[in-house]
């Protein structure tokens, strides 16, 4: 297994795709998909149009849909929920299809949505995305910071690095140091800024510039929640281009 770190699609190479890609938005697309599903949503659609967005939930009945959209942070109008994970509880979500369309990671989605398996990836469900790399080893794996409109995001590249670390760690005793997964520098960075920030990762929300854009917005109490470690044991997959499901 290779493993590459991006730190947003923009960097990704334009002629290859890997075995299994990774979209990571910690604050906080990746947070809600996880957060949605582990609430037995049917699946989670996502979009970069909210005009797409409209138009495809249209064909889906009120009751089995809802319509989340975030530019900026805000809600968009006219949409149902923003995209707060902590508004996905089960009274709301549960057998619903989540359509949704954010300012980047719903974008960096659709980047990586031709690749063989992707899968989405936040610090809430670090450990089922682990699980599921030590289970399948795909030979290449990408995992990619959706940033913020092309520019770097330290949580996401934190997650990545926390992803490496735990797997790097549960293969140690195979013979697999990280210096053999590590496809690209930036996995070393990663690495490195995730044991750096590991025991403070509220702090490093707090840091980081878009923590700061949510909390201008008061969305402290998702910080809080996005900069858990491994507290869901879900991992969405995609089953179909922008349609991801809980995997069995
Ligand atoms: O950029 C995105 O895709 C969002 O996750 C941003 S926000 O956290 O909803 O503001």
């Amino acid at each position: 297994m290779k493993l590459f770190t991006f730190h947003t699609p923009e960097l990704t190479p334009a002629e290859s795709l890997p075995d299994c890609a990774i979209a990571v938005d910690v604050l906080r697309a990746t947070s809600t998909i996880a957060t949605a599903l582990a609430a037995n949503a049917e699946a989670v659609q996502v979009f970069s149009s909210i005009e797409q967005l409209m138009q495809t939930s249209e064909q889906w009945s009120p009751d089995k849909r809802l319509r989340a959209g975030e530019r900026g942070g805000a809600k968009v109008p006219g949409c149902d929920l923003g995209n707060s994970p902590l508004d996905c509880t089960p009274d709301v979500v549960e057998g619903r299809r989540l359509f949704i369309s954010t300012t980047n990671g719903t974008r960096c989605l659709e980047r990586i949505q031709a690749a063989e398996t992707v899968l989405t990836a936040a610090l809430i469900n670090r450990s089922a995305v682990v699980n599921y790399l030590l289970r399948y080893r795909p030979a290449t794996v990408w995992i990619v910071g959706s940033g913020w409109e092309g520019n770097f995001s330290l949580e996401d590249t934190v997650c990545a690095g926390a992803i490496v670390h735990q797997l790097a760690a549960r293969l140690a005793g195979d013979g697999h140091p990280l210096e053999a997964l590590a496809g690209n520098d930036e996995v070393f960075g990663a690495v490195a800024l995730y044991t750096q920030w590991q025991n403070n990762l509220l702090g490093l929300m707090h840091h980081a510039s878009h923590g700061q854009r949510l909390l201008r917005l008061d969305c402290h109490d998702d910080l809080k929640y996005c900069a858990q470690t491994d507290s869901l044991n879900v991992l969405p997959i995609q089953k179909e281009p922008g349609v991801l499901v809980k995997a069995e």
